[in-house]
């Protein structure tokens, strides 16, 4: 039988590109990400998955023969109905990275039915877990099939198949031996394509080349452009970070910003709004040679700009990540790390990673996902306190 832990991940997703013109222009890329013009920072993930709901058993043709009644008349049951899909709401999902694994959902089928009167046993129904706001299409008529916003609330996507009937069911006054019977129906079969709105959880802030969007690429299937000149990146971007277990979170790339730039310095402080609604803001800092600002400058220069800049940023949830450590010796690492600490006063999670290597960046996912989780349960136990 199917069973949600083995079946689930799949899709390739696809990014809708939002037009100015209204039109939709629709690309199947192998990115969970777009280039979002100024301001338009609705961000569709998408997954397509199949759904087989479960086939009814057939009903069974059989009479009861024993010793002493050679004719003991129709015995062949109903089959059982098969088993069908519904999807679930679940508020601890906020991605549909899940879906990229698993393509094909089957539901079990009904059992045939027996002789004795031995009705088959139904299928067991198939219910997936997505994430709240998950809306439904049926690929092939393009229509909604409906949208799961509420935990627990379930959503019928694939019927399963009715039971056949035996012969017993045909069994009347005038007709003792029936030797009619119906095969179960087929279940549902369809594919469908569940999109759903995402809001970043997660920030990436910095001066221009700090690495900000190399951070991205690396953990997500994302593919900003990177190079080794400030602004880059223009426009802000979102990937998909699959955390490897059962959730992930959206992170967001925006335009490195500069000291003055709440003056409009630079690219300005416009993309901050994006990051309003994040629950953590990664602070990434060049400390390899090479950079043009110490590493305490980096940080103090961005600080003063969130605190200049109209967003409650300032006071948000902030981790540093000091990047490009391939380029130094452990141990220059450590030091330069300790002394940020003792300069800063800093009593927030600190981290040292390579997004060009991709050293450190799997703890630093692990950690985001635990805080992210954390806190949804913290904010879950004062909702039911309240
Ligand atoms: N050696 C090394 N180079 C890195 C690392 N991360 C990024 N870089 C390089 O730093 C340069 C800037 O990287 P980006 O990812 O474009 O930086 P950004 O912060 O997105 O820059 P803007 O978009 O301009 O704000 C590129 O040449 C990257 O290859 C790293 O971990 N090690
Ligand atoms: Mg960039």
């Amino acid at each position: 039988m199917c069973n949600h832990h083995d079946c689930r991940f799949f899709g390739v997703p696809v990014v809708r590109l939002p037009s100015l013109l209204g039109v939709q222009i629709k690309k199947q890329v192998s990115v969970s990400a777009i280039n979002l013009p100024t301001g338009f920072m609705k961000f569709i993930d998408e997954a397509e998955i199949k759904v087989i709901a479960g086939r009814g058993g057939n009903g069974c043709l059989s009479f009861l023969r024993e010793k002493n009644r050679p004719k003991g008349g129709p015995d062949g049951a109903d089959g059982g109905d098969g088993g069908s899909i519904f999807l679930v709401g679940k508020d601890s999902l906020n991605t549909l990275t899940d879906f990229r694994h698993v393509r094909t959902y089957k539901a079990e089928s009904g059992q045939p039915g027996a002789g004795r009167d031995c009705t088959g046993r139904a299928g067991v129904d198939l219910r997936i877990q997505v994430p709240l706001g998950t809306a439904v299409i049926d690929v092939a008529t393009e229509s909604v099939i409906g949208e799961v916003t509420l935990q627990g609330e379930e959503l019928l996507v694939a019927r399963g198949g009715r039971h056949g009937l035996g012969n017993a069911h045909f069994k009347t006054s005038t007709n003792r031996t029936p030797r009619r019977t119906t095969p179960g129906t087929f279940g549902d079969e369809r594919k469908l394509r569940l999109e759903l709105s995402v809001l970043a959880d997660v920030g990436l802030l910095g001066l221009p080349n700090a690495g900000k969007s190399t951070l991205l690429s690396t953990v997500s299937q994302a593919r900003p452009k990177i190079a080794d000149y400030p602004f880059t990146t223009l426009y802000p971007q979102l990937g998909v970070v699959d955390s490897g277990d059962l959730h992930g979170f959206v992170m967001a790339d925006i335009p490195g910003l500069i000291k003055g730039a709440a003056e409009g310095g630079g690219l300005g402080t416009q993309f901050l709004k994006h990051l309003n609604r994040t629950r953590i803001l990664l602070h990434l800092v060049d400390i390899s040679p090479l950079a043009d600002q110490t590493p305490e400058t980096a940080v103090r220069d961005i600080e003063m700009e969130l605190k200049k800049s109209r967003y409650s940023l300032a006071t948000r949830e902030r981790w540093l990540v000091l990047n490009k450590i391939d380029t130094l010796e452990a141990q220059k690492t450590d030091e330069i790390k300790n002394a940020l600490i003792k300069d800063l006063e800093w009593n927030k999670p600190i981290f040292s990673i390579s997004a060009v290597s991709g050293s450190g960046c799997r703890e630093l996912v692990g950690k985001i996902m635990q805080y992210l989780i954390l806190q949804r349960d913290e904010h879950d136990n004062q909702e039911q306190l309240a």
